[in-house]
């Protein structure tokens, strides 16, 4: 479903085999190089969802090859794989008319969510590139805050993202102010590979070269 100009959902698009396959790669790279963490942010507080990145490091507010703000460690490398489901959800978003010969993420951002965790409303300017973010979700259930590029606060539009959810943000969707004002405890179906909490992978490309 269309959600807005570029922002696209499509529910239940994860098989459950391929959310048990993410969730156990997301748990090894969770132990490192770069361990799972909240990331501080400048003044002094933390973010209450837990992070980890694959390709570029983003630190408040840019990308790094190493963590200097964890532990110093070269971050993992972005795997071929993972951009080869960030074309074809492209593809299954927009259809074979869209950009997805040229998408090439080259980072991921893998937020883990407790049930007390949220995302402020925020927009994501760090990249170079116009290229759609890519935003698979697994475990319970959250909602999703789909907003306007002016400003935090209204209109925005709330959206229920289930386990195995896709959502694509291009276009002039790619700057709208967006978060994640709660999630739904034990929502999340058996067989998704999660115990508890809700896991999103988003794919970027950051312009920024090899
Ligand atoms: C999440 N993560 O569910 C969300 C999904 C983040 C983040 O927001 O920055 O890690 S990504 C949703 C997203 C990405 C890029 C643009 C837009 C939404 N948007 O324009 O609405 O953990
Ligand atoms: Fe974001």
């Amino acid at each position: 479903a269309m959600v807005a100009p570029g922002a696209v959902h499509v529910p239940e698009w994860l098989s459950a085999e391929q959310q048990r396959e993410l969730v156990v790669a997301c748990r090894a790279w969770a132990r490192g190089p770069v361990p799972l963490r909240h990331t501080a942010l400048p003044g002094g507080g933390v973010m209450s969802v837990r992070t980890v990145c694959l390709g570029w490091h983003w630190q408040p507010y840019r990308y790094t090859r190493t963590a200097d703000d964890v532990n110093g460690a070269p971050v993992a490398p972005f795997p071929q794989w993972l951009a080869e489901l960030g074309r074809a959800a492209v593809t299954e978003a927009y259809g074979t008319e869209s950009p997805v010969r040229t998408y090439a993420p080259d980072a991921a951002l893998i937020n883990f969510y407790d049930d007390a965790a949220r995302m402020g409303m925020h927009q994501d300017k760090e990249e170079r590139s116009g290229a759609p973010v890519v935003s698979l979700s697994i475990g319970d259930t959250c909602v999703f805050r789909f907003g306007n590029t002016e400003n935090r606060g209204r209109p925005y539009t709330d959206v229920e993202l289930a386990s195995g959810d896709l959502f694509v943000f291009g276009g002039p969707s790619r700057h709208a102010f967006h978060g994640v004002p709660r999630i739904r405890p034990g929502t999340a179906g058996p067989g998704t590979g999660m115990s508890g909490g809700r896991l999103n992978l988003t794919l970027r490309e950051t312009g920024l070269g090899a």
